[in-house]
């Protein structure tokens, strides 16, 4: 069914967070303008000069205040992560987890916990492009009852590297090279794959990264992990590990590269667009929180390390049960105080959850702190609104930039007498948060374990777990990137990676470089130790897996059962067959897809039985590769028209360029005949024709569940 637009009420009265946040959040309209001190300004526009050509003068306090104002608007953006979108929500559990966690907001399966989530890329400036090639953050703050608990996961399950102290020299090799700042947004260029081609332990993230999960369709269909491996802990202190999943309920779904290129430049804020538009409109979307759950003394079961984050745990070895939904149902009020100030960090977590010993999460565990206090100016940033948690805060830090809280009384120290010791610390029973007492012990040293070694065999899993088509997006991928890359040797090393994952792979895109893979095939060394020994060098293992193939890895299993929310283009000029427009229009509608009429000229188009239609956008407004399919209606003035007008076919071919269902009534059939694909009319599935608009409606609908028709791109010569 086709959502109705969501009433925006004020506040959700269920939402706790958003009641909240209401005591701060005001609008001004229909008020007065004050400066702040509250003064009613009784002229904004004018600053106050000597005589009426003089200078300005110093007393011109609201000019003062206004431009000091304006002069302190920014502040650093993430040095990772900076473009975001951000959106509320609420968390519903389907179970009880008694059995594994005592966190309540994961044993209470009535009340609703409230969320706030950002969505990200990690490599460009806050301006950039949101369809880089690149990893998108996935960031869910529950608003819990124990405190604020953040799952700051990512849209991929593992990492590029296996400790923390590397990360610096990752981002700095994939941010813009430091002489001329290029290239924004982007890991086509010699600093980023110098690194890679120097760090086998990104084999399996880079498989990932070069697939199309580093250019989803939408926010809205896109899987999330936890990527490390946490705890959770019962409330008989009993372990077990666990793995974060999200599963969206539209479905994995991505573009393909040449169009992410184009929407890069057609519209830059396409998937905030797109997440801001399906909110506004009811369209809430939607993810089921999956957990993968090891017990403790399953620990050394597995030929990889639970503590290594380039590893996942295929499903086929511990399924993921789904035990929630997340559902994002409203947009911020203002991006700048909520999306912009959200300070996320893994260190916000609730009794029951617990961390390991992954390298890799306890430096995250430093780092996110650390950011916050250069990006928000100091320690009182939990005192933000977006930050603070929904139940009360007591202890005795004090003072600092911007406090806000005005804590009275006359102790802030603990033990104290004065104020009969308060506030009390909290006894593990009545909640208190108690580490989980795992047992350390060994020397102290600088290196990795030798089970962290083997780099190539989950790489080559995900590889193998590709459809055809995903596997040559892949070549393609690792062709334009490498392609983009100066410095041959750089090209050699990584063909030379390559081949340790697989060799059909390597040999594909040495033929794209022209290049030969390196024989004998250098691999970079890292220092492991035997059990009681110094630090020795050590190369990376190539073994095998246990498994070979995952189905989960593909998104050509994805489910492609719907078509809510999927854009639809409707081709139409004066003189359109209203009743074709209209049977497709409530067809698609009433399964919740959104059509837009497109035509030659803005306004309205006159109808064939003289009735005005409303025209969304043009031919020159608006483009191909914003939308999931496009269908042209009978009409013969229309038809000549969307013939004759070349931006009107070129749509048509940039749609079956980028393998999108097209649909048209036999009456329009001369519109497809004036494409390139003329001659595929018969032959390609996702190509339909009917004189029937009822049957028609449903072959088209049918072809829009299945996203895209890849295969065409196997026999493709087209110019779009
Ligand atoms: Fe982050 N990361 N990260 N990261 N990360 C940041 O914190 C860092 C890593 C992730 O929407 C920063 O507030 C280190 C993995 C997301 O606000 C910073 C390491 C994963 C976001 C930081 C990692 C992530 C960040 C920058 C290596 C997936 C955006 C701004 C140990 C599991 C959160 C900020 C938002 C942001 C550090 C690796 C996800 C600098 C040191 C692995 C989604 O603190």
């Amino acid at each position: 069914m086709a959502k109705k637009k969501a009433e925006k009420p004020l506040v959700e009265p269920t939402n706790e967070k958003r009641v909240k946040l209401e005591p701060y959040t005001d609008d001004a309209l229909g008020k007065k303008m004050t400066t702040n001190t509250g003064l009613p300004i009784n002229d904004d526009q004018n600053s106050l000069k000597a005589g009426e050509r003089g200078s300005s003068l110093l007393e011109d306090f609201i000019l003062r205040e206004k431009i000091m104002h304006f002069d302190h608007e920014r502040i650093p953006e993430r040095v990772v992560h900076a473009r975001g979108s951000g959106a509320h929500g609420v968390f519903k559990l389907y179970k009880p987890m008694s059995e594994y966690t005592k966190a309540h907001f994961l044993n209470d399966t009535e009340t609703e916990t409230p969320v706030f989530v950002r969505f990200s890329t990690v490599a460009g400036s806050r301006g950039s492009t949101d369809l880089a090639r690149d990893v998108r953050g996935f960031a869910v703050r529950f608003y819990t009852q124990e405190g604020n608990f953040d799952l700051v996961g990512n849209n991929m399950p593992v990492f590029f590297i296996q400790d923390a102290i590397k990360f610096p020299d990752l981002v700095h090799a994939v941010k813009p090279e430091p002489d001329n700042e290029i290239p924004q947004a982007a890991s086509a260029h010699d600093t980023f794959w110098d690194f890679i081609s120097l760090m086998p332990e990104s084999a399996h993230m880079i498989m990932w990264l070069m697939s199309d999960r580093a250019i989803p369709r939408s926010y809205r269909m896109m899987e999330g992990f936890g990527v490390h491996t946490f705890r959770f802990v019962n409330a008989q202190g009993v372990a077990s590990f666990v793995k974060f999943h999200w599963k969206p309920l539209l479905g994995v779904h991505s573009v393909a590269w040449d169009e992410a290129q184009n929407i890069s430049g057609k519209d830059p804020d396409f998937h905030r667009r797109d997440l801001w538009d399906s909110i506004e409109s009811g369209a809430f979307p939607e993810w089921e929180l999956g957990v993968q759950i090891v017990p403790e003394e399953d620990e050394f079961k597995f030929d990889f390390d639970l503590l290594d984050s380039t590893k996942i745990i295929p499903e086929e070895l511990v399924p993921v049960q789904r035990i929630g939904k997340l559902t994002l149902n409203r947009n911020p009020d203002n991006f700048f105080a909520e999306t912009e100030q959200i300070a996320f960090h893994l260190g916000h977590i609730v009794p029951g959850i617990d961390f390991t010993n992954d390298p890799l999460l306890q430096g995250r565990l430093f780092s996110y702190t650390d950011t916050q206090l250069l990006r928000l100016g100091g320690p009182n940033f939990q005192q933000l609104p977006i930050n603070k948690p929904v139940v009360p805060v007591y202890n005795n830090q004090r003072d600092g930039f911007s406090r806000q809280n005005i804590d009275s009384g006359k102790t802030s120290y603990s033990p104290n007498s004065l104020s009969a010791n308060s506030p009390e610390q909290v006894r593990a029973e009545q909640g208190g948060y108690i580490t989980y007492p795992e047992r350390v012990e060994g020397r102290k040293i600088r290196a990795r374990s030798r089970s962290f070694f083997d780099h190539f065999s989950q790489a080559r899993l995900f590889f193998n777990s590709q459809s055809d088509p995903e596997k040559d997006h892949i070549v393609q991928a690792f062709s334009f990137e490498l392609g983009k890359v100066k410095t041959i040797s750089v090209r050699e090393r990584m063909l030379g990676i390559l081949s340790l994952v697989d060799k059909g792979l390597a040999a594909q895109v040495a033929v794209a470089l022209g290049l030969h893979i390196p024989q004998p095939i250098e691999q970079p060394v890292n220092k492991s130790v035997p059990a009681d020994g110094v630090p020795e060098e050590f190369e990376p293992l190539n073994v095998e897996g246990s498994i070979k193939k995952s189905a989960a890895l593909s998104m050509a299993n994805s489910p492609k059962d719907s078509i809510e929310t999927r854009k639809i283009a409707i081709l139409a000029a004066d003189g359109v067959d209203e009743r074709s427009v209209s049977k497709i229009k409530d067809a698609i509608e009433a399964e919740g897809g959104v059509v837009e009429i497109v035509s030659c000229h803005g306004g309205f188009i006159t109808s064939l039985n003289d009735e005005q239609i409303k025209v969304d956008d043009t031919v020159l407004t608006t483009a191909s590769v914003l939308f999931d399919a496009v269908y042209v209606p009978g009409g013969a003035n229309s038809v000549a028209s969307i013939e004759a007008d070349a931006d009107a076919v070129h749509f048509l071919n940039e749609a079956f360029k980028h393998c999108k269902p097209i649909a048209a009534d036999i009456s329009a059939l001369q519109v497809l005949e004036a494409t390139y694909f003329a001659k595929k009319i018969q032959s390609d599935e996702g190509v339909i024709l009917s004189d029937d608009p009822a049957s028609l409606a449903q072959s088209f609908i049918a072809a829009i569940r299945q996203h895209r028709f890849w295969e065409r791109e196997r026999a493709r010569k087209i110019p779009a």
